[in-house]
């Protein structure tokens, strides 16, 4: 078993239906537990500022999957949620889900890069993901989670929404 964190965000079509339904298909991966869920959280898009706000959560798994079986999973929820492959860098999606961290893995190809590349650097994936780890966690690559979150640009915009309830969708 492998505790796994992954970061959830939409910003298209109903993005708390998009994150409620993402979490329940979670909740339905083989050799897979959803242990928690943090609250969901709205910002302004990092990136390209002519797209809609962004609401985001992260989730605690434990799994026996591999890495890339994992991301086969999240994948193929991202595309029966529409998620649709565009050219724009940085474009709006229905629905993004990263593995932020698995276990005491450290990966990098081609697919996967865990610890997460961006994480340390974005709050509406710091914030979610400190609800669900002990304040003293420490990253596989030795980072003390403490750290990245009093490091990180504060975001303004950011807002905690609701905690969800999970409800089978
Ligand atoms: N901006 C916010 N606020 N939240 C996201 O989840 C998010 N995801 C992205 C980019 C386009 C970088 N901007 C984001 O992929």
């Amino acid at each position: 078993m492998e505790q796994v964190y992954i970061g959830l965000g939409s910003n298209l079509a109903e993005p708390v239906q998009q994150l409620d339904a993402a979490l329940s298909a979670l909740a339905q991966l083989p050799s897979t537990r959803l242990v928690a869920t943090s609250a969901y959280y709205s910002s302004a898009p990092l990136g390209p500022s002519d797209q809609p706000r962004y609401t985001n959560a992260a989730a605690h798994l434990e799994t026996d999957l591999m890495p890339h079986d994992l991301l086969d999973q999240l994948q193929a929820i991202e595309l029966n949620q529409g998620r649709q492959r565009k050219a724009e860098r940085w474009g709006p999606r229905t629905l993004d889900l990263d593995v932020l961290l698995f276990g005491q893995h450290i990966l990098d190809d081609e697919r996967l890069c865990v610890p997460h590349y961006h994480m340390h650097a974005r709050p509406f994936v710091l914030l979610p993901l400190a609800e669900l780890c002990p304040t003293d966690f420490i990253l596989a690559d030795g980072r003390k989670l403490a750290d990245l979150l009093q490091q990180c640009p504060i975001d303004t915009t950011l807002q905690r929404l609701h905690t969800p309830q999970l409800c089978s969708v």
